[in-house]
């Protein structure tokens, strides 16, 4: 049994849920795609929550795959999760690293209790994974790892058709 998963076309920064998944990078100090969107339209106390962790126990960056969580400040969610999503390559399979980020991001979820949670396409932007692969990691991935109990719907948030369309195949 799995929690159910569902699938919106749209801003992540739109959405209400327990918590919104940040596509980040390892300096939690922002940047492009869904990760300035989020800051954005969130506020600064993401940032300053950011530094707070960098400072207090990420000083070397957050590693590929993990996952912490911090205040949503303005956004319409209690949490942002910041995950790491690996940069895509074709010689080296980091399937392992991006299937880690959805786990560790509802671990930490879980922990937070936050019963809906909302994911990006994790490394399907900047990071160039191309979608129908990451769909379908992302999509088993959650499947495996969204226990019923403890969650009411993880979402993926699509920014466009083709990602909706990748994620609709996965699913
Ligand atoms: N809502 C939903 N999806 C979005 C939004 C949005 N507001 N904006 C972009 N997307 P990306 P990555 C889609 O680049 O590949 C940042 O600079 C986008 O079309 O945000 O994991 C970080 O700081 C794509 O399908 O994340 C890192 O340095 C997907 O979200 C780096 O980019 C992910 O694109 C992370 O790269």
């Amino acid at each position: 049994m799995t929690a159910p998963v569902t699938l919106v076309q749209g801003d992540i920064t739109a959405q209400r849920a327990d918590a919104i998944v940040n596509a980040a990078n390892s300096s939690l100090l922002g940047g492009g795609g869904v990760d300035g969107a989020i800051h954005r339209r969130g506020g600064p106390d993401i940032l300053a929550d950011c530094r707070r962790l960098r400072a207090q126990h990420h000083g070397k960056g957050l590693p590929t795959g993990r996952a912490v969580a911090t205040t949503a400040g303005r956004l319409d969610a209690h949490h942002v999760i910041h995950t790491v999503g690996p940069v895509w390559s074709a010689t080296e399979d980091r399937s392992e690293l991006l299937a880690s980020c959805h786990r560790e991001s509802l671990r930490v979820a879980a922990e937070l209790g936050a019963r809906t949670v909302a994911f990006p396409a994790i490394s399907t932007g900047v990071y160039r994974w191309p979608l129908e692969d990451a769909a379908r990691i992302a999509v088993a991935t959650v499947r495996e790892a969204a226990d019923p109990e403890r969650f009411d719907e993880v979402r993926f948030v699509l920014l466009g058709q083709d990602a909706y369309a990748a994620f609709e195949a996965a699913l």
